[in-house]
């Protein structure tokens, strides 16, 4: 009997591309998760086309399927919550108790947490929702957290310019947010270097992340889904550390942008190129869970 992991995504959804549970739940069902996404959002597709279409969920709609439909009634034994971009600062507040009274009725559920805040020095939520992380991290026992540079800046107050900033940011977000078990920060640009930092038990490490020359959206969502995928095994495994976690999640990410961009490019193309969706399901053959028993690239090592 084949088992599965059963992990509830609370992510935005798009009609067309990839972004959100879009870009979580083909590569989790790939590796043989249980998908339960809730949608927060459904767009057309993601703004980054410049035009969209469509509505976000409100707070009543989303913790009624939550709460009255999936625990109440359903009693759904997640292994995992994933949670992404929850636009609406209610939904995030309401959402957010009713994932800590999961996990308070079941040790056992892992918490995946994306703040999703803004990114490249700007926010793209309101400073309610700011305050609406900060009081989820302080007061759960988060099991991972996935802030880019500029998250990690706003949840802690550090500025990060060189490793030295970072390792201090992170000492700080470990004050600020005791209950927090481990985290990875991602999209750090320091001294034209792409770096990845992860913190788990007070060990802080980083890791060089290849340079591709291009921008992607949903990069972000991958992978959070896929360094839960790598954490939270299928019953019976250890885990991985979480450096190697890490480790093999940047490398099967950096072999999918890189045919993303390699399918996408046209002949008069010059770099850098804006990308608005990764070619996910033309990489599926790397997402089959083959590549996770396998020794990751050499060229990411911490
Ligand atoms: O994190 C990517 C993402 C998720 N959801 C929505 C988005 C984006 C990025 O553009 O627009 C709605």
């Amino acid at each position: 009997k084949i088992s599965t992991r059963k992990v509830l995504s609370i992510q935005s959804h798009v009609v067309h591309g990839y972004v959100g549970n879009k870009a979580a739940t083909f590569p989790l069902q790939y590796q043989g998760w249980d998908v339960d996404a809730l949608n927060t959002v459904q767009f057309s597709n993601h703004p980054g086309y410049g035009h969209f279409t469509g509505f976000q969920y409100d707070a009543g709609h989303l913790c009624e399927i939550l709460e009255q439909g999936l625990t109440k009634s359903l009693e759904v034994p997640y292994d995992a919550v994933l949670m992404g971009y929850l636009p609406d600062v209610e939904s995030l507040r309401k959402i957010g108790e009713a994932v800590s009274g999961l996990c308070e009725k079941d040790p056992h559920l892992r918490w995946v947490l994306d703040p999703v805040l803004g990114d490249n020095g700007k926010l793209y939520v309101s400073a309610e929702n700011v305050e609406a992380y900060k009081q989820i991290l302080r007061n759960n026992k988060v099991h991972l957290v996935t802030p880019n540079q500029f998250e990690m800046e706003t949840l802690t107050g550090v500025t990060i310019k060189d490793l030295e900033s970072l390792k201090l940011s992170i000492e700080r977000f470990q004050i600020l947010y005791p209950k927090v078990d481990k985290i990875v920060v991602t999209s750090l640009e320091l001294k034209d270097n792409y770096i990845c930092a992860c913190c788990d038990r007070g060990k802080i490490q980083y890791a060089l992340v290849p340079r591709i020359n291009a921008h992607f959206s949903g990069t972000g969502d991958l992978f959070s889904a896929l360094l839960l995928n790598t954490l939270v095994p299928p019953t019976g495994q250890t885990p991985p550390t979480l450096a190697e976690a890490l480790s093999i999640v940047l490398s099967l990410v950096d072999l999918i942008l890189q045919r993303t961009l390699e399918y996408s490019l046209s002949k008069n193309d010059t770099l850098p190129v804006t990308i608005n969706d990764l070619k996910l399901i033309q990489c599926r053959d790397l997402l089959i869970g083959k590549h996770q028993k396998e020794e990751p690239d050499t060229q990411i090592r911490l």
